[in-house]
């Protein structure tokens, strides 16, 4: 098979704020829209590159897309090669640092950049990573839940296939997180995975407290029991906690995930795409990862996330949390619990009056 290099011709940033079915409640806040910044490479040779990112608040919407328009330039007439591409932002930025809205913008432009490469050869993104584009078992994320006003969806997850659900916990004290999970689990059945999540809300001390009372719960882990910076207090916390200890998504380069395993601040890892760094620092991730022995899950990123996690030697769970189901053509879905990745490329393509609708 040979098909002729890619030259990237254009980079276009559009920001949305697309309705989403369920609010993120968190024990640190709602976010009940998803602001996201959609990015439009084109390459010399006509074949399109396509992904999003996800601002968390719509604060962060026009800086992202001024950024991303200024780095346009430093794309053009350069092969959409997303590793070389990378290995020259990481120069250009290793002054300012890459965390924050830089290395938002930049995973937002490898996605792309590989999106391109897999339309290029009409062949999913899993397929050049060496997969074989196979189902990745999924969980259905929740926020934080109210059992009795829940139940009907919770159930409604159930039948769409998901055998497994996360919850956000942390709003409230202990007993409210003890009703919480004993009434969720009494809806889902003792067979279907449960996972929690904190949202970095607690200290530590209050951390070791409540998640030791959660023990007999049959909770699969943990999530970001503490603030992320700290790998301190995570890692004292992880020491004490009877339940696997999860955490990832604020890990901002492979790096950082490398410092905070060997902190020992987490015993599974769910990197984020937009933060890790894209498909390459995610190929990364994940080689360091299956070093360590450390099961890997997603964040977010639905439709990327099943391509990259189908070809992660340690696969684990994708993160069913759909924030661009409003906005695709075709957008993910669930077949007995898990999400097969769609391609070519990472299989996106927007619904341009849906884009209309929501540009903000
Ligand atoms: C989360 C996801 C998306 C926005 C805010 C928080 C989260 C999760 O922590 O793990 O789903
Ligand atoms: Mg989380």
């Amino acid at each position: 098979m040979s098909s002729p290099p890619l030259t990237v011709r254009s980079l276009t940033a559009r920001p949305v704020i697309v309705p989403l079915e369920r609010p993120i409640r968190t024990a640190v806040g709602t976010i009940p829209a998803a602001p996201l910044v959609l990015i439009d490479l084109m390459t010399e040779e006509g074949v399109p590159g396509r992904a999003y990112i996800f601002g968390y608040t719509p604060m962060a919407l026009a800086p992202l897309v001024r950024l991303l328009s200024d780095m346009e330039p430093q794309l053009q007439r350069k092969p959409a090669a997303p590793v070389e591409r990378m290995r020259d932002f990481t120069r250009m930025f290793r002054l300012l640092g890459r965390q924050g809205l830089v290395g938002m913008a930049l995973s937002g432009i490898d996605m792309a950049l590989w999106d391109a490469q897999g339309r290029a050869l009409g062949v999913p993104v899993a397929r050049l990573l060496g997969a074989d584009a196979a189902p990745v078992p999924a969980y259905d994320s929740f926020g934080i839940v109210d059992p009795a006003a829940d139940r009907k969806a919770l159930e409604a997850s159930l039948d769409r296939g998901f055998r497994a659900i996360k919850i956000k916990i942390g709003g409230g004290d202990l007993d409210r997180d003890k009703t919480t999970v004993a009434a969720v689990r009494d809806i889902i059945g003792p067979d279907v995975a449960l996972m929690v999540d904190y949202n970095q809300s607690l200290t530590a001390v209050d951390a070791i407290r409540r998640i030791d009372a959660l023990a007999h719960c049959d909770l699969a882990w943990v999530e970001e029991p503490v603030p992320a910076e700290d790998i301190r207090s995570q890692a004292r916390v992880r020491a004490a906690s009877p339940i696997a200890i999860q955490a990832g998504e604020n890990w901002w380069s492979p790096a950082e995930m490398a410092t905070a395993i060997e902190a020992g601040a987490s015993d599974l890892a769910m990197p984020d795409l937009m933060r890790i760094g894209g498909i390459t620092g995610w190929l990364s991730a994940m080689g360091y990862a299956d070093g360590a022995g450390i099961p890997v899950s997603s964040h977010a990123f639905v439709e990327a996330s099943a391509h990259v996690l189908t070809a992660t030697p340690t696969c684990h769970w994708l993160e069913f949390l759909d924030k661009a189901c409003m906005l695709l053509t075709e957008p993910a879905t669930v077949e007995h619990g898990a999400v097969v990745p769609r391609g070519p490329g990472l299989g996106m393509d927007w619904d341009e009056m849906a884009v209309a609708r929501y540009l903000h």
